[in-house]
């Protein structure tokens, strides 16, 4: 029997379309939350949505919200899609936007197929999921999901000094809406993988059963400024060999645990930063992740005793600032037994899985049952330019998702 299909062709344009969007002089694809290329991205959807027929709402932390509802359904908890069209630096076009677009694709084509759901859907696009302006990542969906007061959240300062607040509101998206008023009766987040899993075992769709803890930090290492030259090894208070020493322990203490928890130092700056002056400050952040809450923390631990003994060493201060903490989630089993069925009767090869990255679903999982669906990413590769996923399998996650919304949401 064949199964009801989405309009592939018209979601593929759409990836590409959004995609064009936020690039700089050199062909950089740039999106960072509440700056004025996510505003031409954020302004591009919402004219798509409004052609599609939708109700768009803003809430205050500038979530938006395309809504497919009917006098019958009003009164159910909507269906809710979605995922973010914010992006990293020089980012590719999939991560967020095809989780986005897939939900919208899947609204046009149920309409398109006088489909009448039970209950309202909603495609979400929840803002600044990435967090590399405004720490934590995640921001909008956990604000939704009642993880953050709205207020705490507008006065996020970014890395660039400026709020989210304001820059919400010159960009025209602060919304009025009451974040998490709009409160799903279920959630299901359509992403690449980002990750090698599913190419390196010729899978197609990923059911994501749960999604690993997240610990960010922000470091400061102080040590003296002294002359490159003329001042001893044993003489020096080096704080940027100190942020060195850093990376090097969680490198090796990973490697003896054999555990799959993951570091990343992505960010590291010093001061004064001249090639013939030993660093007087490093500033570095660091992104631990474990789908273990205990060895996640045993790892925070290490680093914190490792801190300690940096600082004796090197004869510098340290002081940390902590920028997110997630624990581990686990989705919904029987959203998960859904996508795994619609794989199966689609003939597609799938298998159960971990995020590996943080995704908004981790947040609405707080509110509501939620589950994830994931395609292969070419060569594991994402937050590059690289980034990459085949049109048959960007397709076949997109027909996985219609299947699980009408499961869900019901209706004939
Ligand atoms: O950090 C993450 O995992 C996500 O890309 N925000
Ligand atoms: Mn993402
Ligand atoms: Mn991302």
């Amino acid at each position: 029997m064949l199964h009801p299909s989405i309009n592939g062709e018209r979601l593929l344009a759409s990836i590409q379309d959004l995609g064009a969007i936020g690039r700089d002089d050199r062909g950089q694809l740039t999106r960072l939350a509440a700056s004025d290329t996510e505003k031409q991205g954020r302004d591009r959807l919402v004219g798509w949505l409004e052609a599609a027929g939708l109700d768009v709402a803003i809430d205050r932390i500038g979530n938006i919200f395309g809504i497919w509802q009917s006098q019958e359904n009003a009164g159910q908890l909507p269906l809710m899609l979605g995922s973010h069209i914010d992006t990293v630096i020089n980012a590719g076009i999939y991560d967020g936007c095809y989780g986005v677009l897939a939900g919208l694709e899947v609204i046009e084509t149920l309409k398109e197929q006088g489909f009448e759901p039970a209950r309202p859907i909603v495609v979400a696009a929840f803002t600044n999921e990435e967090g590399v302006r405004y720490a934590p990542d995640m921001l909008g969906s956990l604000v939704h999901a009642g993880g953050l007061a709205v207020e705490a959240a507008l006065a996020t300062f970014g890395t660039d000094g400026t709020t989210l607040g304001s820059e919400l509101a010159r960009i025209g998206y602060a919304g009025t809406v009451e974040p998490g008023s709009l409160k799903p009766h279920a959630y299901v987040e359509l992403h690449i993988e980002q990750g090698p899993v599913l190419e390196r075992e010729a899978m197609t769709i990923g059911a994501v059963e749960n999604l690993q803890g997240i610990s960010w930090q922000r470091i400061t290492i102080d040590g003296v400024a002294n002359h490159a030259g003329t001042t001893p090894m044993a003489m020096r208070c080096d704080a940027g060999l100190a942020a060195a020493r850093v990376g090097l322990f969680l490198r090796d203490h990973i490697a003896r645990s054999n555990a799959p928890s993951v570091a990343t130092i992505g960010t590291m700056r010093f001061e004064p930063d001249a090639i013939n002056v030993i660093p007087s400050r490093a500033i570095f952040t660091v992104d631990l992740r474990d789908p273990d809450e205990d060895r996640l923390q045993a790892l925070e631990n290490a680093l914190a005793s490792e801190l300690r003994v940096i600082t004796a060493e090197e004869g510098v201060t340290v002081t940390v600032e902590r920028l997110a903490r997630f624990e581990p989630v686990t989705f919904d089993p029987g959203i998960v037994e859904m996508i795994e069925a619609s794989a199966i009767t689609r003939g597609l090869k799938n298998r159960r899985m971990t995020s590996g990255a943080g995704h908004d679903a981790q947040m609405i999982a707080r509110i509501a049952p939620a589950a994830m669906i994931f395609v292969p990413s070419r060569d594991g590769i994402s937050h590059n330019p690289r980034e990459h996923t085949d049109p048959t399998d960007l397709v076949a996650g997109a027909n996985v998702l219609l299947d699980v919304v009408r499961r869900i949401a019901g209706g004939r």
